[in-house]
């Protein structure tokens, strides 16, 4: 038996695993006690990454089509079909012809990570998706506006903070999101232990909602209003004190005008939260000697995403909480932090193209993912004919998934890197799976980019691989892509890419010369970071480095024109009239909005036993009110209808949904043919984006409205 000490790439927390080992066997998985971060909190997924491992249904070849059916062969015979059909496509229709979809764990991944730039680049496609337009966009679109950058993005000083008012997040069950904060759970119980505040504002009470303070059930899709009330209240009250940030911050007069239609009285009726109540929120948040607002997707994937994640930092710019201890901090990492001090860097701007049918603008070098479907399907010259995905599964997670994956059916040839033949997947021709997380080495490059504290951890492999590393199919993609041929020169690629990190991070590629592949590129990265660390002092400390408490960066951090935090830009309160409009909608209809669940991860986890066992997860919660209005009863079948598609589900009656909602979790709909997961397939679920509209989009970002889709709701 051996130990192996590794940090978990699952989700944002980075939690440190302890792994026994037998030989190639998983015999145990705990939490790392000794995890300079985590401290020994682990999740179920955590716990099931050994099954993962295990897993018979993880691909263990990859997979060609022939005549419709896949057929497991070399490794040499499906890039050699690759060759032999994507670069006649890219000459043929142009280098728009080819998209590329990255999911989720592309991020953390540390092979797709680093090396992915190199194909994406070398693909020179206006067509690039990521999950992130059915995500987190509008926190990038609204920082690169505010502070310069769209990695600038400040984090909630969770283990300082004492009053911390979280929006549309739900810690205790996600453990975080642009919140890399292992044991969220932990730490905002000791914010109370600590005698400070949680208060939760979400139309549902959530696991988070109960272990807090005070929970307000707000309408969804009617953050923005609920926020810039609270800012008009700070004004009108007096109580906006910017304290240290006052000579860094440019705009606040314009921010004043702008929340002057927002009263609290009138965004009641549309948020559904008292105007007193409101009132009574702004005060205590101001009251507060350290204090924080955090909002996460409950705020982002929905209509007026980039508003609300705007005056998520407006709130804690104007209450003095914006880079103060207890407020909302910007970290720095180790590696790879743009923002670190003294890098130049470009002026952020959005738009600068847009997607060929409807015109969506490109935000942080993505268009929306929404578009992709019709990208595909719409005559023209620059149609998308051949797709690249990449660790994704849009056709569980973007919206309208009935009409996307109709669409993939049109492509003329699609490759997807991924480790399992699942609803996207199927209808590729050819896949390439990777190693299980357990055969590479991990280093979350984003994630301790987003933490509440600054720290650092080296993975190593814990087991030798069955399969080729992907940062090295990514470069034999890259060597088809740019007419080397699969048989390209590895070494020489990824000399180049060394090259070019050394360069970036200001530092001699010489330094790491006696390292390949990630571990060079991390070990440049880190040398040229601001601790000036080496990979071979992370390699030292296998727990983790803690580097300690965030600390203030204004100015440093600020890469704006004019080096102030931007609290108006132009182009984020360009949105403002539409909010406003909403004012005077009237309330009607029911809206559907999603929900996690603690043993689950987005669409891919549902083939592991210990994660599913247990009851039906994939309900439709409805408030008793609403059932009985509209004829529900518990464990009955309801039929959700949309524009786009009708799903069944069982329903669940309970209190713990607003009226006028209904929840359904996303990431399930495993029933389809030539799905290869045996135990998914047992707890199969229905697929809710199926009834998520693609036409519905936060204006500003392009990024879905997943949260708040009118529904018409019925029994089955
Ligand atoms: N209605 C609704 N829709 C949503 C959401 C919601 O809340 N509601 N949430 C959205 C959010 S936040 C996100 S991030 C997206 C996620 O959307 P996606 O990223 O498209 O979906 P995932 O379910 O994360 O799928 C990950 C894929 O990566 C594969 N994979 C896992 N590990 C590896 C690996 O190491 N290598 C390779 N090559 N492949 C791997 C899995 O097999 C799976 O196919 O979904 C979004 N969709
Ligand atoms: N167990 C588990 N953990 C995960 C994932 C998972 O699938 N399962 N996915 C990971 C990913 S990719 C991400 S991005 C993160 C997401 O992390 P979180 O954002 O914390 O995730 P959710 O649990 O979806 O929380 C969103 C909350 O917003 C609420 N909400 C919905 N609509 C509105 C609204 O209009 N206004 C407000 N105020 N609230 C609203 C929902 O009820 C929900 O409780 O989680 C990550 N962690
Ligand atoms: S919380 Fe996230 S990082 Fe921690 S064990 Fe669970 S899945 Fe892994
Ligand atoms: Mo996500």
């Amino acid at each position: 038996m051996t130990k192996a000490h590794v940090t978990c790439p699952l989700c944002e927390a980075t939690c440190g695993l302890e792994v026994t080992l037998d030989g190639r066997e998983v015999a145990g998985v705990r939490g790392d006690a000794e995890d300079v971060f985590s401290g020994g909190f682990i999740c179920p997924k955590g716990t099931s990454i050994g099954a993962l491992h295990h897993d018979p249904d993880r691909l263990r070849a990859p997979l060609v089509k022939r005549d419709g059916t896949f057929v497991e062969v070399s490794w040499d015979e499906a890039f050699a079909e690759i060759d032999a059909r994507l670069p006649g496509i890219r000459a043929e229709h142009g280098p728009n012809a080819v998209a590329v979809y990255a999911g989720n764990p592309s991020v953390h991944n540390l092979s797709t990570a680093l090396y992915g730039r190199a194909l994406y680049k070398a693909l020179g496609t206006r067509n690039f998706y990521t999950a992130g337009t059915v995500d987190q966009i509008p926190k990038h679109y609204s920082s690169g506006y505010l502070f310069g950058d769209a990695f600038t993005i400040p984090v909630p000083d969770l283990d300082r903070t004492e009053h911390l008012l979280i929006l549309g997040a739900n810690p205790l069950v996600s453990n975080g999101s642009l919140m890399t904060a292992a044991d969220a759970r932990g730490r905002l119980r000791r914010i109370r232990e600590r005698g400070g505040r949680i208060v939760v504002v979400d139309p549902r009470r959530t696991r988070t909602a109960k272990a807090a303070d005070e929970h307000h059930a707000i309408r969804p899709g009617t953050d923005a209003l609920l926020l810039f009330a609270l800012v008009r209240v700070l004004f009108a009250e007096e109580r906006v004190a910017l304290g240290r940030l006052a000579e860094h911050v440019h705009g606040v007069e314009a921010v004043r005008e702008l929340a002057l239609p927002f009263t609290p009285e009138a965004v009641a009726p549309a948020t559904g939260i008292a105007a007193g109540e409101i009132r009574r929120m702004a005060r205590e948040l101001a009251a507060a000697e350290r204090a924080v607002v955090y909002g996460r997707i409950g705020t982002t994937t929905q209509a007026f995403g980039t508003l609300a994640s705007w005056l998520v930092d407006v709130l804690n710019v104007l209450t003095g909480n914006l880079d103060a201890e207890g407020g909302a901090m910007f970290p720095l990492a180790a590696a790879g932090q743009a923002n670190a001090a003294g890098r130049a860097r470009r002026p952020f701007a959005t738009g600068r193209w847009h997607t060929r049918v409807r015109g969506l603008p490109e935000v942080f070098g993505e268009v929306p993912v929404a578009a992709l479907a019709e990208e595909i399907s719409t005559p023209g010259a620059e149609r998308v004919r051949a797709l690249i995905t990449v660790c994704g599964n849009p056709c569980l997670s973007a919206p309208n998934a009935g009409r996307l994956a109709e669409a993939l059916g049109e492509l003329d040839f699609m490759v997807s890197l991924d480790v399992y033949l699942n609803e996207t997947t199927r209808h590729a021709d050819v896949i390439l799976p990777g190693p299980s997380p357990l055969e590479r080495p991990h280093y979350d490059l984003a994630l301790y980019q987003l933490a509440v504290r600054n720290v650092a951890n080296w993975t190593p492999a814990a087991l030798p691989a069955e399969l080729p590393q992907e940062w090295e199919t990514l470069l034999r993609l890259t060597g088809i892509v740019t007419g080397q041929g699969p048989d390209v020169d590895l070494a020489a690629l990824d000399e180049a890419m060394a090259a070019e990190v050394a360069r970036r991070s200001g530092v001699e590629p010489a330094a790491a010369a006696d390292r390949r592949g990630p571990e060079r590129l991390i070990d440049l990265m880190l040398r040229g970071g601001p601790y000036e660390l080496t990979l071979a002092d992370l390699e030292a400390a296998p727990h983790g480095l803690d580097l300690g408490p965030l600390r203030p960066r204004i100015p440093e951090v600020l890469s704006t024109a004019g080096g102030k935090v931007e609290l108006a830009p132009e182009s984020i309160t360009a949105d403002v009239p539409r909010l406003a409009e909403t004012l005077l909608a009237p309330v009607n209809g029911m809206v559907l909005i999603g929900r996690r669940h603690l043993s689950s991860n987005n669409s891919w986890m549902h083939n592991l036993e210990p994660l599913v066992r247990g009851s039906n997860r994939c309900t439709v919660q409805v408030h008793p009110e609403d059932a009985s209005r509209l004829g529900l009863t518990d464990g009955g079948t309801a039929e959700l209808s949309a524009r786009t598609g009708r799903i069944r589900v069982p329903v669940e009656v309970t209190e713990e949904i607003r009226p006028g909602v209904v929840s359904v979790p996303h990431g399930w709909g495993h029933d389809l043919a030539g799905v290869r997961a045996a135990v998914a397939a047992e707890h199969a679920g229905v697929n809710s984006n199926l009834v998520a509209d693609e036409r519905l989009l936060d204006a500003l970002s392009g990024t879905a409205v997943l949260n708040g889709i009118p529904v018409q709701v019925a029994p089955a």
